[in-house]
């Protein structure tokens, strides 16, 4: 593996939108007793479901503890690869690389510096040494060349286009915890140098109580160019409603790279939802690490889907409202599947489907 010393807006690379051909998704398993209850074994389930769900689409890998290896082996179907890989938790969409791509069917990831959302102000766990060793060592089994990126981000903060669109939030990219000796000019630099976008835009914040600091991710994505699904809510009592609002405006009042005007499409929100007592409890109390309490509000949206070849993997939260997304999305991909997996789980633990998956795009 070749740790390249340019950048690719330099050399020519790009992140294709989610919404490109993939070659396959990434993965990790869920084991710390920390974050998931009962020892994770409800996680792993969900885990395993949402896994079969992407591999009818396209080739899924699973990275494993060593100590989880046999255990993951014995759960996930044959036809999904594991493989052994350390990690702190399993958050593959921030801890994997991000792939970027030329027009010479080459491909190079993207290892970009993670410190647990927030690292010792206001971070999710301590250590994260292994997270962070996560992205070379993908690019390393996928045998590509590897851009180390001299910054903090993760691949949930960041959404794109493919045509030189991404979209962020205010409040976890300039948030003093990820990136405090650069300006928001610098980071916006950053990002079209590793990503080669041309224009960036800026959310204010993220879903209401959302652990990331407001990843984008659970809040909005493109759904192919020209067009945002938005988590939504009419309930002007929810602390979600003004921060979608917000978010609303300003979609509506920017213009792509190409100088479009986008279409926002909302999606309205489950619940809201809570942690009950019996969650709670099923989780180690453990100082340093984020504790889980009861009636904690669950930063739940179906915006947070994964995007495979022919296909949309959706979180289900036994809502009256999952099938009602699940129609809104299937008409908004009317060439792909929209399928929706139980994720209450995994939303337990601070994220949802799109934060556990990287694509990598085909070449
Ligand atoms: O939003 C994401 N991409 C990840 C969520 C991570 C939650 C950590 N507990």
């Amino acid at each position: 593996m070749t740790t390249r010393t340019t950048t690719p807006r330099q050399d020519g690379f790009r992140m294709p939108g989610e919404f490109e051909p993939h070659a396959g998704c990434w993965m990790l398993w869920p084991c710390r007793s920390d974050n998931w209850r009962l020892g994770g074994k409800p996680a792993q389930q969900a885990f395993v479901e949402v896994a079969k769900a992407i591999a009818a689409f396209e080739p899924v890998t699973i990275g494993v503890s060593r100590s989880q290896y046999q255990n993951a082996r014995y759960r996930v179907p044959d036809h999904i690869r594991v493989v052994e890989l350390s990690s702190n938790d399993a958050w593959m969409r921030d801890v994997g690389p991000t792939f970027v791509t030329n027009d010479k069917d080459e491909i190079r990831g993207v290892d970009w510096q993670f410190n647990a959302w927030g690292g010792l102000k206001g971070g999710i766990y301590f250590p994260w040494d292994q997270d962070d060793l996560v992205a070379q060592k993908v690019i390393e089994i996928e045998k590509t060349d590897r851009y180390k990126a001299p910054f903090v981000l993760e691949g949930g903060a960041i959404h794109v286009d493919g045509q030189g669109t991404l979209i962020t939030t205010e409040e976890c990219l300039l948030n003093a915890n990820r990136n405090p000796h650069l300006f928001k000019a610098q980071i916006e630099q950053y990002l079209k140098d590793y990503l080669n976008v041309e224009m960036i835009i800026w959310l204010g914040r993220g879903v209401y109580h959302d652990e990331t600091d407001g990843h984008v991710d659970n809040l909005c994505c493109f759904i192919r160019p020209g067009s945002v699904a938005l988590t939504w809510t009419d309930d002007t009592n929810d602390p979600q409603y003004k921060i979608s609002v917000d978010a609303y405006e300003r979609l509506q009042s920017a213009t792509d790279a190409r100088g479009r005007r986008l279409k926002v499409h909302k999606v309205h929100q489950p619940g809201p939802l809570y942690m009950s007592e019996t969650e709670s409890q099923g989780v180690d109390q453990i100082e340093g690490t984020l504790p889980r309490r009861s009636g904690d509000r669950l930063a739940a949206s179906y915006v947070n889907f994964y995007i495979a070849n022919g296909g949309v993997v959706m979180p289900f939260f036994d809502d009256p409202q999952d099938e009602v997304a699940r129609s809104r999305l299937q008409a908004l991909f009317p060439d792909r599947t929209v399928v929706g997996v139980p994720s209450r789980e995994i939303v337990l633990g601070g994220g949802n489907i799109h934060c556990i998956t990287q694509q990598m795009p085909k070449v």
